[in-house]
């Protein structure tokens, strides 16, 4: 692809808006042409999916239709946004990806690491992002700061322990492939977490 896939991961918390602002920011500055995007999410039908999958219903949602229907999305905001996007040259930075459905859904729920490879396969074919950037942080630290911004959804209301199977997940990733992931301590001062995000950055380019 012409362009490169940068995604953002991590738990609750940690500051992937904010430093996607910052992100943004810097590849302005270097003239990059690039999308700001998210999952699950980044195209109309796919948001809808987004807040169906963020609500609270009486019905418990089962954890396979969870993982299916964030695969929808993705499936959607993929051919619909992300490749022509990558095709035709701009770089893409994404809040989130396939590693979140990893940790969440793989580390979080449980579900079977070779039935979400076999599901990133059909939807994604060889497409992976170029970099992922993983903002580690203490889950108690981050729901702490996700706490702050009013009602929690329907993720945020999982219990502690699910989120120390999500962090551990995401580590775990990065430690198999260190090629691809760079892990930013997340819980520094905002202005460190900046100059680290900036030192992988310039490394990219
Ligand atoms: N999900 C899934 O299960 N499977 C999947 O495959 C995908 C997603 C793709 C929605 O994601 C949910 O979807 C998510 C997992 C699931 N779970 N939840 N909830 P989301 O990314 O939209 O939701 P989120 O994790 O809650 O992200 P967020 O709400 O956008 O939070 P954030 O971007 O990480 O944080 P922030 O808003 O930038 O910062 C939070 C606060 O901390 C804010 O007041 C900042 O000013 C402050 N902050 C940030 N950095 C710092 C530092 N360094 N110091 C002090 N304070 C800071």
């Amino acid at each position: 692809m012409p362009g490169k896939f940068i995604t953002v991961e991590g738990g609750e918390g940690v500051g992937k808006s904010t430093n996607i602002r910052f992100i943004s920011d810097w590849l302005a500055q270097q003239g990059i042409d690039h999308l700001c995007t998210r999952e699950p999410g980044g195209t109309p039908c796919a948001e809808k999916i987004r807040e169906l999958l963020l609500a609270h219903h009486e019905e418990e949602l089962d954890a396979t239709a969870e993982l299916l229907l964030i695969f929808a999305a993705r499936a959607q905001h993929l051919n619909r946004v992300i490749r022509p996007a990558l095709e035709s040259g701009r770089w893409v930075l994404c809040d989130r990806f396939t590693d979140a459905t990893y940790a969440y859904q793989g580390g979080g729920r449980g579900i079977d690491r070779d039935n979400i490879a076999l599901l990133e396969n059909l939807v994604q074919g060889m497409l992976r992002p170029g970099m992922t950037l993983i903002l580690d942080i203490d889950p108690e630290l981050g729901m702490t700061r996700a706490a702050r911004r009013g009602e929690l959804d329907r993720f945020e209301r999982e219990q502690a322990g699910f989120f120390d199977k999500v962090r551990s997940t995401y580590l775990e990733l990065a430690r198999a492939t260190p090629d691809r992931y760079r892990v930013i301590d997340a819980s520094a001062a905002l202005d460190q977490v900046q100059r680290d995000i900036a030192a992988v950055l310039t490394e990219l380019l």
